[in-house]
């Protein structure tokens, strides 16, 4: 009997968040039958460096080398360049390690030498020994905009100067009507035989990959194939402030409010136990529901919610 036919998932992805369940895959499925498309509009210029702080997040989590307490940046990093940054008086409330520098060093040199984010993205893969492929959702500066009481912020310096705390208005992605997925993107929506939206933030992650032309409409042609992850247990978020962001726009903070956002493109929703009270709600909107383990503290857990999601009947 021939071997059975291996099957390719495409799963779309921000950091943190996306990246636990990156790594289960990882380990379940052979790297390279697996293509992440990663959200951009976290992306920032400091110091004259472009950082893609969700493109280093999976890089560095499936190379091994990721702060895992941290989930992101090096391992046993150090920060001795910032601190002399600092000293020329330049902001240091983005903590840029030494090692990841080089990192930016390099990927602002390709796009200086006229490179294309997409192609300093492989450079980097291919450097770290990743065999996932790995493509930022565009090539242009989508940067994520949040409109707060305070005045209108970049992402970072909401989420990481601010710590979340001003109350979000809105949410714009500057420039997204004009990007165009980077290369290898709608192919990969196309034509995997799985599609995962991983449980990364609804509005700020995964958000941002929707924005670009085509792209919601491309997962909409796969709908029966796409399989989303809820970020959202128990009314919390499993990372970050997805329940008070959604909260303040106006939107349920439950897995019933993320099913909402996403079922005109998605045909499966999986959701934790502690929600499977949710389920029938979810269904009634025509959405098939799996109700499984969705908290991934340890490696094991990773790799189960991984299993579960690539054996699951679509
Ligand atoms: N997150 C923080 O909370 N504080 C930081 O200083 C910080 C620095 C940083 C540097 C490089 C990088 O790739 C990520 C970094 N992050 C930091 C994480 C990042 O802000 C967010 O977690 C993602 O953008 C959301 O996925």
């Amino acid at each position: 009997m021939p071997p059975a036919k291996r099957e390719t998932i495409t799963a779309l992805a921000g950091g943190v968040g996306a990246s636990k369940l990156l790594l289960g895959l990882h380990e379940v499925i052979d790297p390279r039958d697996l293509t992440v498309i990663v959200n951009t509009g976290d992306d920032i210029t400091l110091h004259g460096l472009k950082i893609s702080p969700d493109l280093d997040i999976v890089t560095y989590t499936l190379a091994g080398i990721v702060d895992e307490a941290k989930g992101w940046g090096y391992r046993d990093e150090t920060f001795h360049a910032l601190t002399r940054l600092a000293a020329f008086g330049r902001i240091n409330w983005f903590n840029l390690g030494d090692r990841d520098l080089a990192t930016h060093i390099h990927r602002s040199a390709m796009l200086a030498e006229g490179k294309s984010l997409s192609d300093a993205a492989e450079s980097i893969r291919v450097a770290l020994g990743v065999k996932t492929s790995i493509l930022p959702m565009c090539d242009e500066s989508v940067p994520t905009m949040i409109d707060t009481a305070e005045g209108e912020l970049h992402f970072q310096e909401y989420l990481v100067k601010r710590r979340a705390e001003p109350v979000v208005r809105r949410i714009r992605f500057d420039g997204a009507d004009k990007a165009r997925p980077a290369k290898g993107v709608l192919e990969a929506i196309r034509d995997a035989d799985r599609i995962l939206i991983c449980p990364s933030n609804p509005l700020i992650s995964i958000g941002p990959i929707l924005a670009v032309p085509g792209i919601r409409e491309a997962l909409r042609a796969r709908k029966e194939r796409v399989v989303a992850v809820c970020p959202i247990v128990g009314g919390k978020s499993l990372k970050g402030p997805s329940d008070k962001m959604l909260a303040e726009l106006g939107y349920e903070p439950s897995a019933l409010g993320v099913a909402k956002l996403y079922v005109d493109f998605s045909g499966t929703f999986v959701i934790d136990s502690a929600d499977k009270e949710q389920a029938n709600d979810i269904r009634k909107l025509g959405m098939k529901v799996e109700v499984v383990p969705t908290v991934m503290a340890t490696r094991a857990q990773k790799r189960e919610l991984a299993r579960s999601l690539v054996t699951l009947k679509m």
